[in-house]
Order: structure tokens, then C-alpha cells, then sequence
């Protein structure tokens, strides 16, 4: 027999749980695989097994109603057209979502990699010359923007709308608080940029939006649904890696184990990057809806219900990992959770990984120790996990 949920006054959209999550996380997972969050009424899952469940299940469990806490169906928060990627079911999904695993495919990588590797050396020695940076402003914030703006074709004008634009959208999936306000009006103005931006004709010959525009050519999809797929990798592909990056070396310059097992290895970056993501996952939640009556976890869940997915609980459930809250770059992370899981799983995450891999293993590289030079300062936000600054002190390598 299905149970009613335990009900819980946590509200994951505060100020005080972003700025930490993880003791809530720990309430949540402890009251139960699904809970009932009274502030919003929607269920939750903080577990492992039941998030995985759920991202499995897309016949049940639903993006097309909004990956947010709006009903995108009911005509709730309609502030842009919803995506063709994130916002939709098979059949749609199934057709557009092949253009945007195309563009960003393995031989596409490869012809990247050269100019994301010359980018990171550039940077990097550069920053390491000075001995103390920014880690989030200076390099994390640079990064991405440079060589992923650059790969998807975009000119260089106007590029300072992308974090803002991202920020207001990562912000709209949670409710209308503050910090969604405070977003809402610069957020507003990036769309309008980001909107013409998503054209055919204002991206490069041979790059990945043009790339999106073959499926045109292809009779895969029409202009405008191609215009739309470029803004999904506009949308999830910049902010989410800003995060991921100062999340990584926020995460290096505090355990300097780990930081001695990278420097020996160099080689060690990609696990390492990995094990950041799953430590830290830089987006924190997505909801899904029900379209059915349904179960999870034992607990009985009706048709049209939102649920609210903690990816970054997930990936320190202790019932699915050993001693999930040590940063540990040798532990073997597959099964996180942190690029989601089943049809919608992140179809850049090769992209995020291939940045992730390269600036953590050009620093190892090039540094001897990193440690903070002044406390962290996060920016909050109801969906990204990450920081506004992060003050590093680096010591270069000798000889
Ligand atoms: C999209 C989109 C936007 C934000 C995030 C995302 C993490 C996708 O517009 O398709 O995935």
C-alpha cells in the first residue's frame, strides 16, 4: 500500500539553504525517498534511487509541463518559448534533440580541442605569472565564455549578456522570490540579445550553431526550431560550466590531498573534474511532473503533480556512496547524477568535461600549491550552485 509522504517546512529556494544545502539535504533524505514540501506543495526526493527512478521514467514522470516550479501547460511563468530539448516529451524530444547530439558529436570535439587547449595555456600562464587571481572572475567566467561562445559561432559583441541571461533562467525554475527579481530586468534584456543571436545568419560558417542549422538542411527540424536548439546550448552551456569550473578549483584549493594526487597525475584531471561535479553538482534540482497516478519510493503520487529532484543530494546519499561528503578524485563517480540521467542526461556534458578536464589539468601543470587567499563569496541562485568570487593564491612550479 502507497503512503502519504512525510510533510517538511524546508524551502530550498531560501537564502539560508542555498547557502548551505547540505544539513537540509540530510533532513530530506532522512524523512523519507519522497517527501511533501508544504511551502510549495509539490513532492521532492533527495535520494538516489528514487532521483534516478524518476529521470529514468519520462513516461511518468514528465519535463514538458517545465523542468521548474511553474506549469509551463497551465500557462504558468511564461516568460520565453519553451525549449525543444529540456521542456519536452518524445516524440519532439526524439527528433530535436539528434541536432544538438550531432553538432556537439565526438568529431566535432576533436576539432575543438586544439583551440580550448591553446585558450587554457594562454590563460593559465598568464594568471599563474601573477601568483593570485580570481578563480570564479578571472578564470572560471573567462574560460567558458571565450572558447564555447567562440565554438557555437557567436560574435564577440554582447557576450556580457550570457552569465545575466543564465542567471534569470536557472533563477526562473525555482518560485518568484527575491532573486528572481533581481535577475528578472538584466535576464530580460540578455533574452532580447540572446533571442537574435540564435539566427542562422549571425552565427559563423562551420560552428556549432551553424551546425545546429544543417538539421535545417537535413529536414530535421525548421528555422525556427533550429534557432530555438541553439539557444538550449546558449542556455545550458555556459553558466552550468562557469559553476562547474569554480566549484572544481574551489574544491582542489581546499583539499590538498587531492591537490597532491592531481599534481603528481596530471593525467588525474578528468576523474577529478568528475568527482567535482558529483561533490558540488553545479545544477542543484530540476522538477519533473507526473502525467499519472503513480509510485515512488512507496509513496503514492496523483497525476499532474510536480516533484522536485535533488540532484545534489543525490550524489551525497550515503546510500549510494561511501562517505559521500569526502572529496575524494581516486573514487569511482559514475552513477552521479549531476548531468541528469535517462533521455534528458546533458547532451553537452562532453563538452563540459573536455573545459573541465583541460583547466584543471593545465594548472596542475603549471602549479606547485593552491590555497584560498580569502574566504569564497557565493552567489546564490535557485538552481546553480556556485560562487562569485574565489580568491587564489598559487605557487608556480620550479624548473
Ligand atoms: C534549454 C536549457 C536551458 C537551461 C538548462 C538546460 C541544463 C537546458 O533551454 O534547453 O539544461
Amino acid at each position: 500500500m502507497a503512503a502519504f509522504p512525510p510533510t517538511l517546512d524546508i524551502d530550498p529556494f531560501s537564502d539560508q539553504f542555498l547557502a548551505d544545502p547540505y544539513p537540509d539535504h540530510e533532513r530530506l533524505r532522512a524523512a523519507g525517498p519522497v517527501v511533501w514540501l508544504e511551502k510549495y506543495g509539490v513532492y521532492a526526493s533527495a535520494r538516489h534511487a528514487e532521483v534516478q527512478q524518476a529521470l529514468q521514467d519520462w513516461r511518468t514522470f514528465s519535463s514538458a509541463a517545465g523542468v521548474g516550479l511553474a506549469n509551463i501547460q497551465k500557462g504558468e511563468a511564461f516568460f520565453r518559448p519553451p525549449s525543444l530539448v529540456l521542456e519536452a516529451d518524445p516524440p519532439l524530444h526524439e527528433r530535436t534533440r539528434p541536432v544538438l547530439a550531432l553538432a556537439l558529436s565526438p568529431s566535432a570535439l576533436r576539432d575543438l580541442r586544439p583551440k580550448f587547449e591553446a585558450e587554457a595555456h594562454a590563460l593559465l600562464d598568464r594568471l599563474v605569472s601573477h601568483r593570485a587571481f580570481d578563480g570564479v572572475t578571472e578564470l572560471a567566467e573567462v574560460y567558458p565564455i571565450r572558447v564555447f561562445a567562440d565554438a557555437l559561432g557567436l560574435c564577440e559583441e554582447g557576450r556580457e549578456h550570457l552569465l545575466p541571461y543564465a542567471a534569470f533562467l536557472f533563477n526562473a525554475f525555482g518560485p518568484r522570490n527575491q532573486r528572481f527579481e533581481e535577475t528578472l530586468r538584466a535576464g530580460e534584456e540578455a533574452r532580447d540579445w540572446v533571442t537574435r543571436q540564435c539566427n542562422r545568419g549571425a552565427l559563423r560558417p562551420g560552428s556549432l550553431g551553424a551546425r545546429v542549422f544543417d538539421g535545417v538542411d537535413r529536414g530535421e527540424v525548421s528555422v525556427d526550431e533550429a534557432a530555438l536548439l541553439v539557444r538550449s546550448l546558449l542556455s545550458a552551456g555556459l553558466d552550468t560550466t562557469v559553476y562547474g569550473l569554480g566549484n572544481a578549483l574551489f574544491a582542489m584549493a581546499t583539499h590538498p590531498e587531492a591537490w597532491a594526487q592531481l599534481q603528481a597525475r596530471p593525467e588525474l584531471a578528468r576523474p577529478a573534474f568528475e568527482e567535482a561535479l558529483r561533490f558540488e553538482s553545479s545544477v542543484q534540482t530540476f522538477f519533473r511532473t507526473t502525467t499519472t497516478e503513480t509510485e515512488l519510493g512507496g509513496v503514492a503520487l496523483p497525476a499532474g503533480a510536480k516533484i522536485l529532484l535533488f540532484l545534489g543530494a543525490a550524489n551525497r546519499d550515503s546510500r549510494r556512496w561511501e562517505q559521500p561528503d569526502r572529496f575524494d578524485i581516486l573514487r569511482k563517480t559514475s552513477g552521479h547524477v549531476a548531468f541528469g540521467y535517462g533521455i534528458h542526461s546533458c547532451v553537452g556534458q562532453a563538452v563540459a568535461r573536455m573545459e573541465g578536464e583541460i583547466v584543471l589539468q593545465a594548472l596542475a601543470e603549471r602549479i606547485e600549491r593552491i590555497e584560498l587567499a580569502a574566504p569564497p563569496v557565493r552567489r546564490l541562485n535557485n538552481t546553480l550552485r556556485g560562487l562569485a568570487s574565489l580568491a587564489l593564491r598559487v605557487t608556480p612550479r620550479r624548473g
